[in-house]
């Protein structure tokens, strides 16, 4: 791949996207290497995956806008399709993601760390979506994922203006669940990756389906969802051994089955 890395440590992969020279800018060719990487990973046997850029300076600040420049509305189109696919097929994965935040999350960037199911930022992360001050809008899902996590007032304020927000407010927004002092992001996301390991990865891949399944649906429908995959996971072997476990009094070993 030319335009990411990837490497597994303890059932946790971590996808690096590498284009420092450009801030980690999202051209047509990331995203096919994200989307084939994705495809390749989602019946791997990990237990989560943390996505963050090269350097210090950007998780991506943005779509490649020199590749964007003289697109015509089809091919503008089509990369926003395959943007879509690839951040579509991330939500599906069976285990949750984490996006690892240094610098700037811009535009395509902000979205790519929006499709993660948490979002760590150092303290030196910046987040925007400034589409508009280019005269386009975001195109990897931006307007719908902004309002789930900011509410629909904030992400029109924030998409309208196309102002930039620091990872403390972005925190206090609920665009991003912490901000890592002390420590280094990715390190952090690892580490939370680990966290969630140690439990059942079938209950681990329910909460995540219920929770994705709800949206855009109705509560009867959402609630409906959750008591069929609570009955599912009465048919997992992690069940079975997470209750056992307990009543031994022992640490429980999960398969994922
Ligand atoms: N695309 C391409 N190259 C970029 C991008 C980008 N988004 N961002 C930065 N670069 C390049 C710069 O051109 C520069 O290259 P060079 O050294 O060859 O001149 C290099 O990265 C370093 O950037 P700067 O010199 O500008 O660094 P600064 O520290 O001065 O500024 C900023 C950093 C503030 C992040 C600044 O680079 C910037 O404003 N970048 C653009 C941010 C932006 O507008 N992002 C949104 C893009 S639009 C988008 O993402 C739409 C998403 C959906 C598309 C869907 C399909 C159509």
């Amino acid at each position: 791949m030319e335009n990411l890395s990837f490497e597994v440590r303890d059932g946790i992969g971590l996808v690096t996207l590498n284009r420092p020279k450009a801030l980690n800018a999202i051209n047509s060719a990331l995203v096919a290497e994200l989307d084939a990487l994705l495809e390749a990973q989602s019946g791997a046997d990990l237990r989560a995956m943390v996505i963050t850029g090269s350097g210090d300076r950007a998780f991506a600040a943005g779509a490649d806008i020199s590749e964007m420049a003289a697109m015509t509305a089809a091919q503008a189109g089509a990369f926003s399709a395959a943007g879509h696919r690839a951040m579509a097929r991330m939500e599906a994965l069976a285990y949750p993601t984490i996006a690892a935040v240094k610098g700037f999350a811009l535009g395509g960037g902000c979205e790519l760390a929006m499709a993660c199911d948490l979002i760590l930022a150092s303290p030196t992360a910046t987040f925007g979506q400034p589409e508009v001050k280019l005269g386009v809008i975001p195109g990897f899902g931006g307007t719908q994922r902004l309002v789930r996590r900011v509410g629909r007032q904030r992400a029109l304020e924030l998409m309208l203006t196309g102002r930039n927000v620091k990872a403390l407010e972005a925190v206090k927004l609920g665009l991003v669940l912490d901000v890592v002092e002390g420590e280094d992001v990715v390190d952090a996301a690892m580490a939370l990756g680990a966290r969630i390991a140690r439990n059942g990865p079938a209950a681990v891949a329910l909460v995540k389906r219920c929770v994705h399944q709800s949206e855009g649906r109705d509560a009867e429908a959402g609630h409906a969802a959750e008591q069929a995959m609570f009955a599912l996971c009465f048919a997992t072997e992690d069940q079975t051994e997470g209750m056992a476990a307990f009543l031994e009094k022992r640490p429980a070993d999960f398969t994922g089955r």
